[in-house]
């Protein structure tokens, strides 16, 4: 009789794996609010991951299936006894080659997602056409983002007037906290960087996960083609305020519009001007 239990206890568990996986999509337990990826990579690496998913159900399935299968047949007769083997050679050759024909295949499958996500990151570095997709530096410190973007209308021509924006404050530039606005379905260059300690800028919506470094300017390329706005988080512990280190990435249609207002919003002493104006200042403010 326990050899029974025993037999259906360990067989319930595999089936329980199962039904949660199956009902996962119906109860939002997939990716980050069960929602698309908001960038073509990003749809990408989800469909890696459920390939992925794919092979390691297939494995687990069979495997579960002998597993239950051993100990139906060996719970039913109690005087049978257990039969000791020293290992067969050509079934360890197959259940070796066998993972590692999948693994390989893998590697060689994901191998351009993770070239287009990390390696292009570190090639080209002074390619004048990135220029045209700068659109920030975000620096991150215990405990906010802070960003800096070029005066509206900004063109950078080659990678030292880059280099040299990136290593000072610019007049014009335009300083933001922990919200920051990029272009819709246009390639985005972001270069991140670190005042204190190591960060993690992660927005789970775009699939785009980079480590700041202190000492460091990091580059990270993504296209943004939904419109809408996405959580920003620090992946990494970085003391005691980690919690609270959130923004937020907008993507807009038109940035230069967006950066305009923030200009604005930033050049605004109390005092109306023309083309200074915030947007929603009341009148009383004019003197
Ligand atoms: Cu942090």
């Amino acid at each position: 009789m326990s050899r029974i239990f025993w037999c259906l206890f360990f067989t319930l568990w595999p089936i329980v794996a199962i039904v949660v996986c199956a009902i996962a999509p119906a109860m939002d337990w997939g990716f980050p609010g069960n929602r698309e990826a908001a960038t073509p990579l990003g749809q990408r690496i989800d469909d890696l991951f459920y390939l992925i998913l794919g092979i390691v159900t297939v494995a687990f399935i069979g495997t579960m299936t002998a597993l239950a299968y051993v100990l139906w047949k060996g719970s039913k007769n109690e005087d049978e006894k257990g039969w000791f083997s020293h290992g067969s050679h050509s079934l360890e050759v197959i259940w070796t080659i066998v993972p590692a024909g999948v693994l390989l295949f893998i590697a060689l499958y994901q191998i351009d997602v993770w070239a287009i996500y990390r390696v292009r990151a570190h090639e080209n570095r002074e390619d004048t056409s990135r220029a045209s997709h700068l659109v920030a530096e975000v620096t991150a410190r215990q405990f906010e983002w802070r960003i800096r973007y070029p005066a509206p209308g900004t063109k950078f021509k080659t990678y030292k007037e880059i280099k040299d924006w990136l290593a000072k404050p610019h007049a014009g530039d335009i300083y933001a906290v922990n919200k920051l606005f990029v272009p819709l379905n246009r390639e985005t260059l972001i270069y991140l960087k670190s005042a204190d300690v190591q960060h993690a800028f992660f927005v789970p919506d775009l699939r785009v996960k980079q480590d700041a470094m202190p000492g460091q300017s990091i580059d990270i390329w993504f296209t943004v083609n939904k419109a809408g706005k996405f959580n920003l988080t620090c992946a990494e512990l970085c003391g005691w305020g980690h919690y609270k280190m959130r923004g937020e990435v907008e993507a807009v249609e038109d940035l230069q519009a967006k950066l305009i207002e923030l200009k604005n919003l930033q050049d605004y002493d109390g005092v109306t001007t023309p083309g200074a104006v915030p947007a929603g200042a009341s009148e009383e403010a004019t003197p």
